[in-house]
């Protein structure tokens, strides 16, 4: 069989033999119609007769993956698909290092395992469900489409985290794959598992920052699980990474869009403070201190993802192999970690502080900031675009003791410079760092859909080339 080429005959379009896996293909035939229910009802509103201009895997190439055509959203394929597996691959760190990678679960970390996948298939349906009212105010057709490919995959990398779970673990498996169709972001009751799948996603402007913050830590999370010793999850999440790169190119470009046509309206109307922001908002477009303090509100969230910044269970997860470290591959240690120390940010005496922690308690703390690294880079970018424009301003990542909710910093209020502040302190000066109902609702009205083909609402500049490198006014969603 060639593992690159996707088999499109059956129910499940798959690259991994479903159709001699009797056992597990039954399983998901079974699943399938109560994912198309959850789709149903919780997936993107309205729409789902539209014809969607949609990518569609048809191979695990990276080179040539994917083909785009019309598709309904629930006709879309969703399937099961690994990268390749790599001949005489190891487990590359921890205690096993060495050792041939797993092709099953070993036994005594069947419950650490199955928890990471659990944890990373519970975000997938929650984003879609955060996502799902955004159709009805997409600011052109091209952002509409962007919209429902993020929302697709997201449902695949929800297969693809499902399969695992129905293949290797058995009984228990198979009621975390319904559990994960029950959950609902922001249900009181059945909430998602992680605190920032809870959050809502109201407007554009949270769908790109969340885009670029939130799907970035997807990004972090799954470099380091691509790295397991257990080798189906890191075949899974070897390509889940392929698709993830396009839901960061849409939060980057998006939040840029919006910068750059915020920047020129301003240079148009002669404003040069962007601090004046009733006249800014008088333009129909959205100022950027707001943008500012959307971005402070998601970093920050998404800041929390990371867990503790001392935590056993990932020291447990990296010591047995399940785990790494982001690109765990390319870095030149020891790959166990018995010894070393790591830096970690921690309240010490009521100050922020660096102290040296054992380097298997501090991973947290690492990916992390790998993660700050890689989000300054675009942070980065977007202010080559205000800066060319001339306008003078900076946009900046707040300090990571702000606005925290797990962790160090959970316990105290700090503002956007790290500076520790009362709760009186914090309550009269939130809504310099974080988005007032004021705000909220500026925001809210610009939020008028634009449906024809070519046009852009004012606030957002259009894109510099098209998807699949269609023109300007290609008609990406045939809504009915
Ligand atoms: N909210 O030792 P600790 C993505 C819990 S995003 C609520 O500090 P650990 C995507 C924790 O569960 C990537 N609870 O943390 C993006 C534990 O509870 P238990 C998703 C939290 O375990 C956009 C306790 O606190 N993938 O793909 O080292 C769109 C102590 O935990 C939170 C993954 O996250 C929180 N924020 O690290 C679509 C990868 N944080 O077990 C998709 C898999 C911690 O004691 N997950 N807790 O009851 C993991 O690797 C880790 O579980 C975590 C937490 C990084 C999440």
């Amino acid at each position: 069989m060639n593992i690159a080429q996707v088999d499109y005959d059956g129910l499940i379009p798959n690259n991994v033999a479903l159709g001699k896996d009797v056992r597990v293909k039954r399983a998901l035939e079974k699943w399938h119609p109560g994912y198309l229910n959850w789709w149903n009802d919780m997936g993107p509103e309205g729409f789902q007769q539209s014809l969607v201009y949609l990518r569609t895997a048809v191979s695990v190439d990276p080179k040539g993956w994917a083909k785009f055509d019309y598709v309904r959203m629930p006709d879309y394929r969703w399937g099961v698909l690994l990268a390749p597996q790599q001949e005489g691959r190891k487990v590359n760190f921890g205690m096993h290092k060495g050792e041939e990678a797993w092709q099953e679960v070993p036994g005594e970390y069947r419950a650490m395992l199955r928890r990471l996948v659990v944890i990373q298939g519970d975000t997938e349906p929650a984003s879609v469900e955060q996502q799902r009212h955004l159709g009805k105010t997409a600011p052109s057709l091209y952002d509409m489409r962007n919209l429902f490919q993020v929302n697709v995959e997201e449902g695949r990398h929800l297969w693809a985290m499902v399969y695992l779970l129905q293949k290797y673990f058995g009984t228990d498996g198979r009621e975390e794959a319904e559990a994960l169709l029950q959950r609902r972001s922001g249900d009181p009751d059945t909430p998602r598992m992680l605190g920032a799948f809870n959050e809502k996603t109201p407007d554009w402007l949270s769908f790109f920052m969340f885009t670029f913050f939130t799907d970035r830590d997807g990004k972090m999370q799954l470099e380091a699980l691509a790295q397991s010793g257990f080798d189906p999850l890191s075949r899974t999440c070897r390509f889940m990474l392929t698709e993830e790169a396009h839901h960061m190119f849409v939060g980057e470009t998006g939040v840029t869009r919006i910068i750059q046509r915020t920047c020129e309206a301003m240079k148009d109307a002669g404003i040069s403070d962007p601090h004046e922001i009733e006249k800014v908002r008088k333009l129909g477009v959205i100022d950027l201190p707001t943008i500012q303090k959307k971005a402070n509100l998601h970093f920050s969230l998404t800041l929390d993802l990371f867990g503790s910044e001392i935590s056993t269970n990932a020291a447990n997860a990296f010591h047995a192999g399940l785990k790494g470290r982001y690109r765990e591959d390319r870095l030149k240690d020891d790959h166990q970690l018995e010894s070393g120390t790591y830096p970690v940010l921690r309240l010490i005496d009521g100050k922020i502080r660096n102290e040296d922690a054992p380097a298997l308690s501090a991973l947290n703390m690492r990916l992390r900031d790998d993660y700050v690294a890689d989000c300054n880079n675009g942070v980065g970018r977007w202010n080559k675009v205000i800066n060319d424009i001339g306008i003078p301003f900076e946009l900046k990542l707040p300090h990571v003791a702000f606005h925290r909710h797990i962790g160090e910093f959970s316990s105290i209020k700090a503002d956007v410079n790290g500076e520790i502040l009362s709760d009186a302190d914090w309550q009269k000066r939130r809504n310099e760092f974080l988005p007032s109902d004021a705000d909220r609702n500026f925001i809210e009205s610009l939020m008028k859909p634009e449906t024809q083909p070519g046009k852009f609402a004012g606030w957002i500049a259009p894109p510099k080339v098209g998807i699949d490198n269609k023109p300007g006014d290609f008609e990406y969603v045939k809504i009915v």
